[in-house]
């Protein structure tokens, strides 16, 4: 459990009480520690000026995702992750489209709906790109809110969580604060990190946040892994009618950017990538998102990978096999490299 309030020696308290409010955030996620920042300035300025907030992150797994006994606060906020139904959850703001877990989340949620003092704290809308986007949405239509000073973190949360990048250069070299920022956030294994960042976001320009040099320190080592990756696909990589296929199973490479194949061959409308971790070897099956393809000629990559008992969207999608059946992986990508390779779509 982590305690970060914000300035505990300037909250003043009002009859000996300051609210302590508890904010849970999709961790290691760019657009959830925007998210987490922004509802705290939000929170601040429109809701409680006197209030302490504590950060608590959030991840996707198998079982119950939420710890009841985590809501202690005297306000809890959810922002950029799942619905919780608990009665002590507060404040909830999330743009997933697979925002509830089950059919009693989702009836729970629009019961909310129908009682004002609740609508006017739980929200929802898959339409909008961001989570950041839609609370500094809701917040200046709904709370007076001045979303104006953080114009910059909402583009670029939008940018980040869309993945709309606006070309393989400014996805893969990285040369916004805010790419290297998300590329720290992602790597993070200190519990501490993100929650000492948060405040940080809604508080200065990005650029100032990457200097600080408990975040500065972090990035070079980063960069250097991130360089060899490119290296790495680089020299395995092989683009043929329009079809990118590499294999670096022999390498323990946990995660890379995925822009990395279309930075390299600009041309190439699909990528096969077969990867290796301790727990799996992955068929990646992606698709160039600046490709100049017809959408109506590009094959739905998730259709191929579920045929193997992967899964994913129409532009991109997975096949995880378990480490001890590596070979079918192999005998997967090549099926589907040949297959790809036989409907070049700029052909
Ligand atoms: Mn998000």
């Amino acid at each position: 459990m982590l305690n970060f309030p914000v300035s505990p020696a300037n909250a003043s308290t009002t009859g000996g009480f300051t609210l302590r409010v508890r904010v849970f955030y999709h961790d290691k996620c760019f657009d959830g520690a925007c998210s987490a920042s922004l509802f705290t300035r939000f929170h601040r300025e429109c809701v409680n000026p006197d209030a302490t907030y504590e950060y608590h992150g959030l991840v996707h797994r198998a079982g119950a995702l939420f710890d009841e006994s985590e809501f202690t606060g005297d306000e809890n906020a959810i922002v950029d992750f799942k619905y919780s139904a608990s009665p002590r959850v507060t404040w909830w703001f999330d743009h997933h489209q697979s925002a509830f877990l089950t059919r009693q989340d989702q009836d729970d949620f629009k019961a909310c709906q129908q009682d004002p003092a609740c609508a006017r704290r739980k929200f929802f809308d898959p339409t909008y790109t961001s989570c950041t986007s839609f609370l500094a949405h809701i917040g200046a239509t709904k709370f007076g809110f001045n979303t104006k000073p953080l114009a910059d973190l909402i583009y670029w949360a939008d940018m980040v969580d869309g993945a709309k990048y606006e070309s393989p250069e400014a996805a893969v070299e990285m040369a916004a604060p805010a790419m290297k920022l998300t590329l720290i956030i992602e790597s993070t294994q200190d519990p501490k990190f993100i929650p000492r960042l948060i405040p940080l976001l809604t508080e200065m320009p990005l650029g100032e946040v990457l200097q600080q040099p408990f975040v500065a320190e972090l990035l070079p080592p980063l960069l250097e892994r991130h360089q060899e990756a490119i290296e790495l696909i680089k020299s395995r990589s092989e683009e043929k009618d329009g079809t990118i296929f590499f294999d670096i199973t022999d390498r323990q490479l946990e995660g890379y950017n995925k822009f990395i194949p279309y930075y390299l061959h600009p041309q190439a409308t699909y990528s096969i990538g077969l990867s290796k971790s301790s727990f799996r070897t992955k068929v990646s099956v992606g698709s160039n998102p600046w490709t100049k393809a017809d959408p109506e000629k590009m094959v739905n990559l998730a259709q191929i990978c579920e045929r193997y008992g992967g899964g994913g969207h129409a532009r991109v999608g997975a096949i995880s096999f378990p480490p001890d059946r590596a070979d079918e992986a192999r005998v997967a990508a090549a099926e589907i490299v040949a297959e790809l390779r036989s409907k070049n779509p700029l052909a």
